[in-house]
């Protein structure tokens, strides 16, 4: 059974950026959730007012399950919705923070449109993502990890250090 490893943030923060990354220098299994979703068919609906689709929960879980059961690697879930997981097979969850003025920028480019970057920074500075994740893993093992000013590599470098131990994180 491999290790769980997540990398949650407010969309645009980097998940994906830095989970694909990290998965190539640590050798790693990196399960992108939105596209395993839509890969596998595995929503419920699309939601036309806020542009996205609806998972089917149950059978997200079950699939990912099975596919760390199935592992012998660390496997990385990129996900803004890691209360799915259930917390006793995450050893990680390394939360990405961004400046709400960079993230909207990055939005920006990503072409979204302006209801949901709105929706999106608001979350982002509401610590949305973050608490969520605190209530349902436990302060030990959420880090909130910068991005903002830094480059993606930095960050891994970062994201590594604190698996192996080698920089004690701040914690409030
Ligand atoms: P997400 O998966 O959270 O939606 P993404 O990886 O698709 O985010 O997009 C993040 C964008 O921000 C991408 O274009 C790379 C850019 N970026 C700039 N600096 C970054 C950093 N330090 N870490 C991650 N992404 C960064």
């Amino acid at each position: 059974m491999g290790r769980v490893v997540i990398i949650a943030g407010t969309p645009g923060t980097g998940k994906t950026t830095i989970a694909r990354l990290l998965s190539k220098r640590i050798n790693a299994v990196h399960v992108d959730v939105s596209r395993y979703v839509i890969d596998n068919k595995l929503y419920i609906d699309y939601d036309s007012m806020h542009l996205s689709y609806v998972i089917d929960e149950e059978k997200v879980v079950k699939k990912l399950l099975e596919l760390v059961e199935k592992s012998d690697k660390i496997v990385i879930i990129d996900t803004h919705y890691p209360e799915i997981l259930p917390p006793n097979i995450v050893e990680y969850v390394f939360v990405l923070r961004t400046n709400p003025i960079i993230l909207e920028e990055r939005l920006r480019k990503k072409g979204w449109p302006w209801r949901k970057i709105r929706e999106n920074v608001m979350a982002e500075i509401l610590s949305i993502v973050v608490s969520n994740a605190i209530n349902r893993f436990g302060e030990d093992k959420v880090f909130e990890i910068d991005t903002s000013n830094k480059t993606p590599e930095k960050v891994v470098e970062e994201i590594i250090g604190i698996i192996k131990g080698y920089i004690k994180p701040f914690k409030q």
